[in-house]
């Protein structure tokens, strides 16, 4: 670390340079290989020196004193040195783990942390508490609880496994695909994210190409800049995509354009399921007349989408949003059904596919390797909650509950450990999490800055950022291979997640189980040695750790073996041979298993919920990703520039307000309320409001949160009993210009 220097790391959001000057980053500049470098980087060197950084290890004064009267989210904190901590963070844990076991202890501390492998936090706590008699953890994930829950019982395949296996990718859309039928926008916004990195962004690049070509792309959404530009905007209600997709299913059908071979050959159940939108149930017909009441689009419209999907090879695109939503599970699970209708799964270029755009890598075709990993040991604990049950756990121990067929019981957390997480800006209804978070004994985070959740952690140990560290940075489907170098010293007393767990075992007599005696260094180059072994024994050429150091990142030469890849093709081609693993080896349009469950909301198809809402609070609000930041994270830096999250609004409902652009607005309903600045735009239908994630959830004494985290109004409801996901898009609410008094 001389007195000057740049070097190129990787981040959740892709490659960039950082430059350095005596110990400080003092900028950044974007990555020559990228085509659409994102601005998140500019974020970086104001926030890694922030004053918000955690300068050193901290105690909540209430906790250290054993009173009631003061609460986590409105305590004092007492400065400690590191071995102080470290001794009070480990006697607490052998309290909690001697008196209530290890079941008491929770670790699921849900959240993305920082890109490198070695220092990827979850993996960090995870192996520490494993070593220690485990924890119990979370299930599934914020993205996608419920088609993560949904898509076995349909497809017969995990998930993640359609997502990044079973797909068409980007190059054999752009060669078969005619009609491209995209609900919830393929966002290159959000692109610009993927786990670890994608390192050439380049979706809207794969538009270009697709508008080029000709290809019939239309965008089904409430925001028209959900699309690029290249696609045609359909704007529908948020909520009511299943009520487009099953009057879409009544015209195939009634019209005859339904692949009636294909569904008695593929697929189980189609006559049932078929008397529930013909209406021969005994309930109405989901004609696309009824269907135009509930999604705002005309009739006419869904009769010429539908006959449009029906010539043609057509690819239904999902996003995740439509799952992160009340009765989530049913839009994926329709979806699932309109392209067995069409009988193209399994042909290339048609089908179904999920989350393009959601995630930058989702479609690209580097080669699927195995990264360097980081093993986080076993759980000797099985117990788990899905992920965004944290809140209905601390509230309801012992408590029953449903999930996925299973009655399930809450356990009993005494202690809550997080690290490399934001509950207080992720989780839904945060007015709730904050008297549930008032339940456990303990709390304790590791984090480099003083967000939301560190300020309501007992014990509160400073982490390094990834630019106070070396690492080596990788991720799924991307075809790049990075050295992080260390750019800088830990800012304050900050230390690694890695070295403090490492102290922390060694008063917990568990330190060779977590440390095997190496240090991080030694970690990092056993990691990389064993992929290198790996990727060798695959045919693909990677740089020894020392050469790739020099180098700083490599792209490597992988064979687009992917490229070409028509996901489904063998259950096509032989469904006896290669059935899928679903109870009937078929596609369950029908599922007795799913029926069998009981569940009102999710009969054995896929039905219309209405959404039940608080008709008092006439706007829907969508709360999406944000286009600047990853998450809340680097929001130190943020809050600088704009002290308040940004709410779009059609300029109808501002009309009808009386409010204009760039007024500070209230927005409010039964569960919350947040301040945010107005921006006014006709890409967002009426009725409907949309307000990014990302901020530093800060409620005043009145509990107004200024910083605009639309988690204040989000409610904390699950999915269904089925996925039990976090169902944060499509609240209620109200709102009017801010009155300062
Ligand atoms: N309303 C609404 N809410 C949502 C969503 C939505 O659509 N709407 N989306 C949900 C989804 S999909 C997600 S994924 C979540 C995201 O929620 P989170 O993953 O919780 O969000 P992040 O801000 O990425 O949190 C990561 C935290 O780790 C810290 N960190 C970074 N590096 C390190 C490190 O090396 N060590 C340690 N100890 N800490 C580190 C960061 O400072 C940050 O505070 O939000 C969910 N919440
Ligand atoms: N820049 C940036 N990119 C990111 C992230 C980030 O923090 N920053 N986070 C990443 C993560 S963790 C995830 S999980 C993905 C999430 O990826 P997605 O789940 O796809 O993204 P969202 O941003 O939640 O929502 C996308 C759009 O869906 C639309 N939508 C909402 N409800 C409905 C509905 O009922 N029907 C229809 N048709 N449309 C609807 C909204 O207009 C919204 O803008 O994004 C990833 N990408
Ligand atoms: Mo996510």
């Amino acid at each position: 670390m001389g007195n000057k220097s740049s070097k190129i790391t990787t981040s959740h959001w892709g490659a960039f340079n950082v430059f350095v000057e005596n110990g400080r980053i003092i900028n950044t500049e974007p990555f020559h290989a990228d085509p659409a470098p994102p601005n998140i980087s500019q974020l970086v060197p104001s926030a890694v020196h922030h004053s918000k950084r955690i300068d050193q290890p901290y105690v909540r004064k209430g906790w250290l004193e054993k009173t009631t009267s003061t609460k986590r989210g409105n305590d004092e904190y007492v400065p400690l040195a590191w071995e102080d901590a470290i001794d009070l963070a480990a006697k607490e844990l052998i309290r909690v783990k001697s008196n209530f076991g290890n079941e008491a202890i929770f670790g699921g501390s849900y959240g993305w942390a920082s890109a490198g492998r070695f220092h990827h936090s979850q993996s960090q706590l995870h192996r520490f508490l494993n070593s220690m008699g485990g924890y119990i953890s979370s299930y599934a994930s914020y993205s996608t609880g419920a088609a993560q829950a949904i898509i076995p019982h349909v497809l017969g395949l995990n998930f993640h496994k359609v997502t990044w296996g079973e797909i068409n990718s980007w190059s054999l859309i752009e060669k078969h695909t005619d009609n491209l039928i995209i609900f919830g926008g393929i966002n290159p916004k959000n692109s610009q994210v993927s786990m670890g990195g994608s390192t050439e962004h380049d979706v809207s690049s794969q538009f270009k190409k697709f508008g080029y070509a000709g290809k019939k792309m239309v965008s089904i959404s409430p925001q028209k800049d959900d699309s690029p530009n290249e696609t045609r905007w359909l704007p529908i209600n948020p909520g009511t995509d299943v009520a487009l997709m099953l009057a879409i299913a009544h015209v195939l059908e009634t019209e005859e354009l339904a692949d009636q071979l294909f569904l008695s050959k593929y697929c189980s159940g189609y006559e049932l399921f078929k008397k529930y939108f013909l209406g021969r149930d005994g309930h109405f017909a989901k004609t696309p007349e009824w269907a135009s009441e509930e999604t705002g689009i005309d009739a006419s419209e869904i009769i010429k989408l539908a006959r449009n999907m029906a010539s043609g090879r057509t690819l239904i695109s999902v996003s995740w949003s439509l799952q992160r939503a009340r009765y989530g599970e049913h839009p994926f699970w329709m979806a699932c059904v309109l392209a067995a209708m069409l009988g193209q799964i399994g042909l290339p270029g048609g089908g179904i596919g999920f989350g393009y755009g959601a995630i930058g890598n989702i479609g690209k075709t580097a080669k699927r390797m195995q990264g360097p990993l980081f093993e986080q040991g076993t759980n000797p604990i099985s117990d788990f909650i899905p992920v965004s049950r944290i809140a209905d756990m601390l509230l309801n121990p012992g408590r029953p509950y449903n999930f996925n067929g299973e009655k399930r019981i809450y356990p009993d957390i005494k202690l809550v450990y997080w690290c490399g997480g934001n509950p207080f800006h992720h989780h839904q209804d945060l007015n709730r999490l904050a008297k549930a978070w008032q339940y456990p004994e303990t709390v304790i985070v590791h984090e480099p800055w003083w967000t939301a959740t560190a300020k309501r952690a007992d014990i509160v140990l400073p982490a390094t950022t990834q630019f106070e560290r070396s690492d080596i940075g990788w991720a799924k489907g991307d075809p790049y291979i990075f050295y992080m170098p260390q750019m800088i010293p830990p800012v304050g007393l900050a230390k690694d997640d890695y070295d403090i767990f490492a102290e922390l075992s060694k008063k917990l007599n568990c330190e060779e189980n977590f440390t095997e005696n190496q240090s991080s260094e030694e970690w990092i180059q056993s990691i990389y040695d064993k992929f290198y072994m790996q990727s060798k024994s695959q045919g693909i050429n990677v740089a020894d750790l020392e050469t790739l150091k020099e180098k700083n990142f490599e792209r490597m030469t992988i064979d687009l073996d992917g490229e070409n890849y028509v996901p489904f093709k063998a259950f096509r081609d032989d469904p006896l041979k290669s059935p899928l693993a679903t109870p009937t080896g078929k596609i369950e349009i029908y599922s007795e298993k799913i029926a069998k469950f009981n569940y009102p909301e999710i009969p054995g198809h896929p039905i219309f919920n209405k959404p039940l809402l608080d008709q008092k609070f006439p706007l829907r609000l969508l709360s999406p990703q944000p286009h600047d930041k990853l998450h809340s994270q680097l929001q130190a830096a943020a809050e600088d520039i704009t002290k308040h999250a940004v709410l779009v609004m059609n300029p109808h409902d501002a009309g009808k307000r009386g409010i204009s652009k760039g007024d500070l607005i209230k927005i409010w309903n039964s569960r919350g309320s947040c301040l945010a600045t107005l921006e006014i735009k006709e890409t967002i239908i009426p009725g409907v409001i949309s307000l990014a994630t990302g901020a530093w959830f800060s409620p005043t004494k009145e509990g107004l949160d200024i910083s605009g985290n639309p988690n204040v109004l989000t409610a904390d409801t699950g999915t269904s009993d089925l996925g039990q996901g976090a169902a944060a898009h499509n609240i209620e609410v109200e709102v009017e210009k801010y009155q300062e008094n």
